[in-house]
């Protein structure tokens, strides 16, 4: 059973040399480095004043929720992969593996680097073989919230990307006491399926740092911190991050600084496909507010398709029609699946949306129990057209809380879960005392429940 405390452990055990920080609590450490939750740092060891790193790119299981582990391409044992940060000038050499079972190459974006680094497979490059292995080298000029990914589209969209940071020389001012990193991932997964199918236009798992709501882990800062959230998206959509409870002020893009004369304030931020978006502010208001897209399809999970937890009485969810009906498989005349009766419509018919779809599982919804919560419908819900809309897609069977309990989470509002689908998380402002709690559990290396997160971090 790995947790975060235990990879670490074994991260640092590797010997000497290796001289990245700890993931407990970054931020408090070194003001200088960023966060990403539920994502690991790439460690480093030093070669002649070259910052080396090893990037080995291959297939992972990424848990994206509680009973949801999805079969994705990343790096290192995680997608998105572990973020790489260095400081402005520095010289970094990348050992680039392939352990994919194809080509790949790994593409620096936006970095001002010389071209046959550039990672574009065919154009600066022989794509890298299965198994074999391309050395990077480059010395950094930038500063900003840049990122690293495959330049073969479909690989993209398999999960292919992480987070590259280049600290600046001198630290931005304002300093900022909290900085993390937030990469927007979308998937399309079909029902009984694991690996996303990367030709769809719509997309039913939508992610934050690989995982999705309530899977996330919130980003817990002390009330009255200088924040700074870094947003990444390589995806086939925009997604507009909203901040409940502040205003911010936008103060980076995929390439670099704002100056401050230039920042605009806002409460949402439009993170375009390929465009990284720094934002900032004084976390000044108490509470635990929700950080999310605000496209409401990104705001649920399986949004394609109505395949999550049965939330009706008696035959569950609509979901065509059965095998008898949908294929002739086993009764009927003259009872051959390829016969003139069947034959034409052999599989068709068979799942939600299909032609066939059948209004007798249709059940009337009726108010539901899940423990002591009840979901509360109105007396005459079902002659309401238009009923059920989120009645069946939010509430308290949909909640989780002990499944992804972890030391962030601590002290939210029982059935918080119920709600958060999707890209959504948590800015958690909390006072000194309160703060202070949390900051112990982790600490103390309290692990998620382990009982239902398992693999939630890799070893590399
Ligand atoms: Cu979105």
């Amino acid at each position: 059973m790995k947790n975060r405390r235990s990879f670490f452990r074994n991260a640092f055990g590797l010997g000497a040399g290796i001289v990245s920080a700890s993931k407990l609590a970054p931020a408090e450490q070194n003001p200088a480095r960023v966060e990403t939750p539920d994502i690991a740092d790439l460690p480093f060891t030093v070669d002649n004043g070259t910052k080396v790193f090893h990037l080995v790119a291959e297939p992972v299981k990424q848990q994206i929720a509680p009973n949801k582990t999805i079969d994705v391409w990343g790096f290192n044992g995680s997608a998105p992969g572990p973020t790489i940060q260095i400081t402005q000038g520095d010289r970094v050499r990348i050992l680039f593996d392939n352990h994919l079972p194809e080509p790949t190459s790994m593409h620096w974006h936006g970095f001002e680097i010389p071209h046959n680094m550039d990672g574009g497979p065919g154009i600066s490059q022989d794509a890298v073989p299965p198994g074999g292995r391309f050395v990077y080298e480059f010395t950094l000029r930038q500063a900003g919230t840049y990122f690293y990914h495959s330049h073969m589209a479909m690989q993209e969209m398999m999960g292919m990307l992480g987070a590259f940071i280049m600290h600046p020389k001198a630290a931005y001012t304002p300093r900022v006491d909290k900085d993390f990193v937030v990469l927007l991932q979308e998937y399309a997964v079909l029902p009984n399926n694991t690996v996303p199918n990367t030709m769809n236009m719509e997309f039913n798992w939508l992610v934050f740092n690989g995982k999705t709501g309530p899977a996330t882990t919130p980003l817990v800062v002390r009330l009255g911190d200088r924040v700074r959230i870094r947003t990444i998206n390589l995806g086939m959509d925009h997604h507009p991050i909203h901040l409940h409870g502040h205003t911010f002020y936008t103060t980076g893009t995929e390439g670099g600084r704002i100056p401050e004369i230039a920042w605009i304030p806002g409460n949402t931020v439009l993170v375009g496909v390929a465009q990284s978006r720094d934002v900032e502010f004084i976390a000044n208001n108490p509470g635990d507010w929700m950080l999310h897209c605000h496209l409401p399809h990104h705001m649920m999970n399986q949004m394609s398709s109505n395949v999550g937890p049965m939330s009706r009485k008696g035959a569950g969810m609509p979901a065509g029609v059965d095998m008898n009906q949908g294929m002739g498989m086993l009764t009927g005349t003259p009872g051959a699946p390829m016969g003139d009766d069947y034959g034409p419509s052999l599989g068709r018919g068979l799942g939600v949306g299909s032609t066939a779809d059948q209004p007798v599982s249709n059940n009337p919804m009726q108010g539901t129990n899940h423990g002591d919560m009840k979901m509360d419908i109105a007396p005459n819900a079902n002659r309401v057209p238009g009923f059920p809309q989120d009645a069946y897609m939010e509430g308290p069977m949909m909640a989780m809380d002990e499944m992804v309990e972890r030391p962030q989470n601590y002290g939210l509002r029982k059935g918080w879960s119920g709600f958060m689908q999707g890209m959504m998380s948590f800015v958690r402002v909390l006072p000194p005392d309160e703060y202070d709690k949390v900051m112990e559990q982790i600490r103390q290396g309290k692990p998620a429940n382990p009982m239902n997160m398992p693999g939630m971090h890799h070893p590399m």
